[in-house]
């Protein structure tokens, strides 16, 4: 029996930024198998006055505007019956949880999530205290909003979707598998612009090919990224030869 499809909502001033993205590559092919459904929902269907006002002057002073909450509430009331389960109500913002493989795992066992775009200066705080269940940041970065953060979340959900990488369902996490970074990828041809693909990977010696590539990703990520090597999968060998600091082999 085929899994029932993940849904997930999103709540923004900008729907726009949305479609653009999801009409193409993974993401529209997800939607078009009927893996995933994902629903686009304007915050300003919830207002009332004739500017369909989301923002006001913060209390107390200071810059910006900040998201009035009574729209938001409205429309999450409003969207939380759209479907079967309820969703997980998650707002992207600087303040949340950054984003990483965990948070993506955690947030992929939920069946539901409605997605609120964070903008200007913030959102009144009752919303995250009454409305909110999880909030996430995508990276240490000032950015105009959560709709760019929101769709890097959709992506990185929806390329686990069981079916939406095509082959066997499989997860793939290429760059992140057993927790190491990739090795070099060659394709043809063999030379270019006078620089050789490794001879190696030419050879046809699958073992040999297989070795060459963990050393790769070994000595990849302790250059580049040392601070995955504490959760990546080593064999104790690996692990002795990067605690005496040497090169992998
Ligand atoms: C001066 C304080 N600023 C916080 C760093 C205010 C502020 C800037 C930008 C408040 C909100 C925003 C808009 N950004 C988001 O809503 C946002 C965001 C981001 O800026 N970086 C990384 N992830 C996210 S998720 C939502």
């Amino acid at each position: 029996m085929a899994a029932e499809a993940r849904r997930y909502d999103v709540l923004t001033i900008f729907p726009g930024i949305f479609r653009g993205p999801l009409d193409e590559t993974i993401l529209r092919r997800a939607l078009d198998a009927g893996l995933v459904e994902i629903a686009l929902h304007d915050l300003r269907d919830w207002t009332h006055d004739r500017h369909r006002t989301v923002d006001d002057y913060p209390f107390g002073g200071g810059p910006g505007m900040v998201l009035k909450p009574e729209p938001i509430f409205e429309a999450v009331e409003a969207i939380q019956p759209l479907a079967e389960h309820p969703a997980s109500v998650v707002l992207l913002t600087p303040q949340g949880r950054r984003l990483d493989r965990d948070l993506v795992a955690e947030l992929a066992a939920l069946p539901r999530l409605l997605l609120v775009c964070g903008r200007y200066e913030g959102v009144d705080e009752r919303v995250r205290e009454h409305l909110v269940d999880v909030e996430v940041s995508a990276a240490d970065v000032v950015l105009s909003g959560g709709e760019l953060p929101a769709l890097l979340l959709l992506d990185a959900l929806v390329r686990r979707i069981p079916g939406v990488l095509g082959g066997d369902g499989s997860l793939t996490e290429e760059s992140f598998e057993g927790g190491l970074l990739e090795y070099p990828q060659y394709t043809r041809p063999a030379e270019f612009r006078g620089w050789d693909v490794p001879e190696v990977l030419l050879s046809g010696h699958h073992a040999e090919i297989a070795r060459w590539r963990r050393e790769q990703r070994l000595r990849r990520t302790l250059d580049r990224r040392p601070d995955l090597l504490a959760g990546a999968d080593l064999t104790p060998e690996e692990r002795d030869a990067l605690e005496a600091d040497e090169a992998p082999s």
